[in-house]
């Protein structure tokens, strides 16, 4: 049974997904101005990632996120945002998140948090906690190694999983055509013996309903359910990337009318539930939270020259030299 949603509950999904937007987007503006490394920005995705957190229990469950989704897994608490600015802005610990939120660190490389879900739900299951393990990943990490021995070990062992596949259209200029010659990706849950089924990305209710079922399977003992959530990339694949070389425009603008902000700010004021003035407030309150993330990260900056302590235990020659050089060039500490 779906828990059913208060008002409370639905403004605050649409706060959240104005959040995530605004902090992505000001991650992309400080990586312009020199002040952030390369990240990934969220456009398109909110509906997915909110809705799915909203159907999750932050005290039991946990989420493995591949890298676009922390600025929109506020539920789960202010420190996932916190240390996701501080990632980005170089810090060498800045992915971890302390318990007791259950978040795990941002993952660069494709499909590697699958088997970590898998085997997180396991444990659970083992150890007789009430709760299951939600994992994202890409349309294009479904063609790594790691999500079909990931996902034949979680059917297997019915481990209390759900594996949201995010289907942005690409993976960076691969479109899906070329990811995969399957009908869509839920049909890969099949070969694994668990249902999969396709949901429409950009309607943040569609996708709670279908992630609270799937919640509901894997607390119950039934097993993983594997979510295939079908929307576009709003925005480039990260701050290193130029779609306009390959993203057909016609697709990009017919996207852009199904934007999953403006859907679901047209279904809340329909219902009497949202305002323009809501979107200022809720638009101005983020930029606050992001600001205050960002001023705290950046007082507290990582000496760069720490890149060198940490690639072996003794350094080498060569490390030993290029870490001389870098002090002729920018000094002990440019901070
Ligand atoms: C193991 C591995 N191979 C290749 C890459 C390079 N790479 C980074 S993002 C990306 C595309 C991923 O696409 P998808 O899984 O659809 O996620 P999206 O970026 O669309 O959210 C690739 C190939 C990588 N990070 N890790
Ligand atoms: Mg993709």
């Amino acid at each position: 049974m779906t828990r059913p949603l208060s008002d409370d509950d639905l403004r605050a999904m649409m706060t959240h997904m104005i959040g995530a937007r605004v902090s992505s987007q000001r991650a992309f503006n400080l990586q312009r101005q020199g002040r952030a490394g390369t990240n990934a920005p969220i456009d398109g995705s909110e509906a997915i990632v909110v809705g799915a957190a909203r159907a999750l229990d932050p005290t039991a469950d946990w989420v493995l996120p591949q890298y676009r989704e922390p600025v929109a897994l506020q539920r789960f608490g202010p420190e996932v945002l916190e240390s996701y600015v501080r990632y980005i802005l170089g810090d060498p610990d800045g992915g971890h998140i302390p318990e007791p939120v259950r978040v795990w660190p941002p993952q660069i490389s494709l499909a590697t948090q699958v088997p970590h879900a898998v085997g997180m739900a396991w444990g659970m299951k083992r150890t007789g906690e009430t709760g299951c393990a939600l994992v994202f990943l890409g349309d294009g990490s479904t063609s790594e190694g790691d999500f079909y021995e990931a996902a034949n070990f979680a059917g297997v062992l019915r481990a209390p999983v759900i594996f949201v596949v995010v289907n942005n259209g690409w993976a960076i200029s691969t479109p899906v055509a070329s990811q995969t010659a399957a009908k869509n990706f839920a049909a890969k849950s099949h070969a694994f013996g668990f249902p999969g089924t396709t949901v429409d990305g950009t309607d943040i209710l569609a996708v709670y309903e279908v992630v609270s079922e799937a919640r509901e399977r894997a607390v119950s003992g039934a097993g993983p359910t594997l979510i295939e959530a079908v929307t576009y990339r709003l925005a480039p694949h990260t701050t290193a990337d130029d779609p306009t070389r390959y993203m057909p425009d016609d697709e990009l603008v017919a996207a852009r009318g199904r934007d999953p902000l403006t859907r679901f700010q047209k279904e809340l004021s329909g219902r009497g539930l949202w305002s323009d003035d809501d979107t200022t407030r809720a638009e101005a309150d983020a930029d606050a939270v992001m600001e205050a993330a960002i001023q705290a990260a950046e007082a507290d900056r990582a000496n760069p020259i720490e890149l060198f302590d940490h690639v072996h235990a003794i350094r080498t020659t060569r490390l030993e030299r290029q870490r001389r050089e870098w002090i002729d060039h920018y000094g002990e500490d440019p901070r």
